[in-house]
């Protein structure tokens, strides 16, 4: 009886994080550096991710579909990822949407994607953490930069926060997390 109680109590702690952004924003190395895992031998991912953290006294499941994958520059398969990715929007607690702070040239494909999943009806009650990665180079897009080209401040349907960090130097990860839990926290009543 006890062990069902507190495996209940587990299962209920367990939040779950969903890791979307475009290729070569940095998804990958967020998690290894989160992990304390060898960040300097990324490569593009094929395959799902899914990694289970323990932080703040509970545990936190962070699943990265492959997505957008852009390498092949073939639209075809892009619908075809993006339909396999659907599958893992149900029951995500905390979107986390990984913007290239360097990439320029893709802010605009990066506000359009952010904005055609805030339409997803599976994600409506999700909350948004757009993390600002690679803010160690130097000529980066500031916060407000890309705040104002992402239209965050438009964003009415989700509780949101954007948060500059870098996964090289490990800067806002754990912040980031902590946000996120927090909120978990305080909305779904988890721990
Ligand atoms: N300078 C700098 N480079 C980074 C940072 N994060 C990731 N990178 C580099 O950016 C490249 C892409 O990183 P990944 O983690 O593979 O990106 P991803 O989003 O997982 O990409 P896909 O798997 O293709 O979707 C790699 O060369 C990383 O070393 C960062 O914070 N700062
Ligand atoms: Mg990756």
């Amino acid at each position: 009886m006890l062990s069902i109680l507190r495996k209940a109590r587990l299962k209920d702690k367990e939040m779950r994080i969903l890791m979307l952004g475009l290729d070569n924003a940095g998804k990958t190395t967020i998690v290894k550096r989160i992990m304390n895992e060898d960040v300097t031998t990324v490569s593009p991912t094929l395959g799902f991710i899914i990694k289970t953290i323990d932080f703040m006294g509970g545990s936190v499941t962070i699943r990265i579909p492959a997505i957008l994958t852009r390498h092949s520059g073939d639209v075809g398969g892009q619908k075809t990822l993006r339909s396999y990715w659907k599958n893992y929007f149900e029951k995500t607690d905390t979107l986390i949407w990984v913007v290239d702070a360097t990439d320029r040239l893709r802010v605009g494909d990066c506000r359009e994607e952010l904005a055609g999943l805030l339409l997803e009806e599976r994600l409506m009650g999700a909350t948004l953490l757009v993390f600002l990665n690679k803010t160690d180079v130097e000529q980066c897009m500031s916060e407000d930069e890309v705040r104002e080209r992402l239209g965050l401040d438009l964003i009415k349907t989700h509780k949101w926060t954007i948060l500059p960090c870098s996964a090289m130097t490990g800067r806002n990860l754990n912040e980031g997390l902590e946000w996120v839990v927090q909120d978990a926290k305080d909305r779904l009543f988890l721990y």
